[in-house]
């Protein structure tokens, strides 16, 4: 990270100044002289792939375990950003309908990802699967989503408290 200069992005804005580098606009988008870099999944591999930290530069090869879980988890992330986004409208504006879809589908992945969590299968945090489920879970709990999560899915809320004291996690938390 020390050769990472971090920039703000103003998304949506029209003078977005990630729009100088890249027509979509969105982060996390990584510059690297002429190269541009965007979605999270190959920014993180690029990275990792540079890095000299010995918790990332063992990760092994993605095996089918791990991008069918990756799935799971990405999809969790995706619903609860659509929820968001939703939740940013006027009240007025807003749907419903498409609340009440990421409404449920991020309890179905909670029970799912809590019987994971039973089990002991959660994904370590060094890697991107863990960082994306670190991430979705918190992006969740900021925006005051099912407040009553941690009573009701212990084992991932034990995972979570414990990724939380993580300096990375404090450093980069959402303001
Ligand atoms: N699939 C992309 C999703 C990136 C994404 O949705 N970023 C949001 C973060 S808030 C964003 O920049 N939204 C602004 C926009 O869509 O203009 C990834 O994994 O990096």
């Amino acid at each position: 990270m020390a050769e990472v200069e971090e920039r703000m992005a103003a998304n949506r804005a029209p003078d977005n100044p990630v729009l100088i580098h890249s027509p979509v606009g969105r982060v996390p988008t990584l510059v690297v002289g002429e190269l541009v870099i965007t979605e999270a999944r190959y920014i993180y591999d690029f990275l990792t792939k540079k890095s000299t930290n010995p918790d990332v530069v063992s990760i092994p090869p993605l095996d089918v375990k791990a991008v069918s879980q990756e799935g799971q988890i990405l999809g969790f992330m995706d619903g609860i950003a659509c929820w968001v986004r939703e939740n940013r409208r006027e009240i007025s504006m807003r749907s419903m309908f498409l609340v009440d879809v990421e409404r449920d589908r991020s309890l179905r992945c909670l029970m799912s990802l809590e019987r994971v969590a039973q089990k002991m299968d959660l994904p370590d945090f060094a890697t991107f699967r863990g960082m994306a489920l670190a991430a979705g879970l918190d992006l969740m709990q900021s925006n005051g989503f099912h407040p009553d999560w941690q009573a009701k899915h212990p084992h991932l809320a034990g995972w979570f408290s414990e990724v939380k004291l993580r300096r990375s996690m404090i450093e980069t938390a959402p303001e």
